[in-house]
């Protein structure tokens, strides 16, 4: 489908190295990324919630100060969430929920934000799906 340039995908708050990074994101080859090595322990992170199916950590580049991301621990083909079947509507679930426990854990229930950036239209930049779970400040919308 359509996309735009990856120029349009800069964070708003981005530096040269988000630049960069940006340009460089890989489209969506259904490969490992670099989350099934942090799903695999061989790259660290800073983890705050795992079970069995998922696993949260906390964005390297965080966005807002609490800036967690939930992913699924079996990829399963949902690489975005424009991949999504019925058959994966249970894990979906069940990431959504971590988020909930991921925002209570970090005393931010009071106010979360949950965005999943599904393509590169969205500014996706890893091919694993992923939630972000952002707060600890006051959010805006729209968002950009
Ligand atoms: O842009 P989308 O929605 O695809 O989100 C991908 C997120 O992954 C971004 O917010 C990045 O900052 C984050 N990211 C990328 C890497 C990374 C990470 N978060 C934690 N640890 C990371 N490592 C070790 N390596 C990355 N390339």
């Amino acid at each position: 489908f359509q996309s735009r340039p990856r120029s349009f995908c800069v964070k708003a708050t981005s530096s040269e190295e988000e630049a960069a990074k940006a340009a460089a994101a890989v489209a969506d080859t259904g490969a490992p990324t670099i989350f099934d090595k942090i799903i695999a322990k061989e790259i660290p992170s800073t983890i705050v919630y795992e079970d069995e199916k998922v696993l949260a950590f906390r964005d390297i580049s965080p966005q807002a100060p609490v800036h967690v991301l939930v992913i699924p621990k079996l990829r399963d083909g949902l690489t975005h969430l424009g991949k999504a079947e019925e058959k994966h509507s249970e894990i979906l679930g069940w990431l959504l929920y971590a988020a909930k426990v991921v925002a209570e854990k970090e005393g931010i229930l009071d106010g979360f934000r949950v965005v999943i950036n599904s393509g590169p239209t969205a500014c996706q930049s890893v091919y694993h799906l992923h939630l972000h779970v952002l707060g600890g400040r006051q959010m805006k919308w729209p968002p950009g």
